[in-house]
């Protein structure tokens, strides 16, 4: 169980604002273990892949556009329940209604400026993982202090 893997990005904007090396430290601090990682601006075509739930949906050109506008951090996480936490560690989709501690609720006012991504389920993780990454760039690795993460 404690096994479970997100994908997490921090989008265009959070790389612009400077703001990786906090994302990155707010996971590993939780004691989540880096499984992938890499800074990569993709195309219109592959977003479009990476949304497709959201198709047709008023915003949804912009998105894809802003998405593929700069280079981004795609990363896979991997830890206990970690879909869900990362998740609330990101905070509410509207910025606005995110709670201060978290990264959109510290970092961020606008919806289409919400600096980060985060899968929304253990299914479409899955996906999503299998899409932004070869399953040989997902690092297999034991971590010397899970021992003092995990009970
Ligand atoms: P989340 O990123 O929290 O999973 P989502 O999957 O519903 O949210 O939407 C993906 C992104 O699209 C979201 O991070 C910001 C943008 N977005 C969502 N709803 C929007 C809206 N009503 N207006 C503008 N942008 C929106
Ligand atoms: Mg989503």
């Amino acid at each position: 169980k404690s096994g479970e893997r997100t994908f997490l990005a921090v989008k265009p904007d959070g790389v612009q604002r400077g703001l990786v090396g906090d994302i990155i430290s707010r996971f590993e601090k939780r004691g989540y273990k880096l499984v992938a990682l890499k800074l990569q601006q993709v195309s219109e075509d592959h977003l479009r892949k990476h949304y497709a739930d959201l198709k047709g949906k008023p915003f949804f050109e912009g998105l894809v556009k802003f998405m593929a506008s700069g280079p981004l951090v795609a990363m896979v996480w991997e830890g206990l329940d970690v879909v869900k936490q990362g998740r609330a560690m990101l905070g509410e989709t509207n910025p606005l209604a995110s709670k201060p501690g978290s990264i959109r609720g510290d970092y961020s006012i606008d919806m289409g400026r919400n600096i980060c991504h985060g899968s929304d389920s253990v299914e479409s993780a899955k996906k999503e993982i299998e899409l932004w990454f070869d399953a040989k760039d997902l690092c297999d690795y034991k971590k010397a202090n899970d021992v003092w993460v995990y009970e």
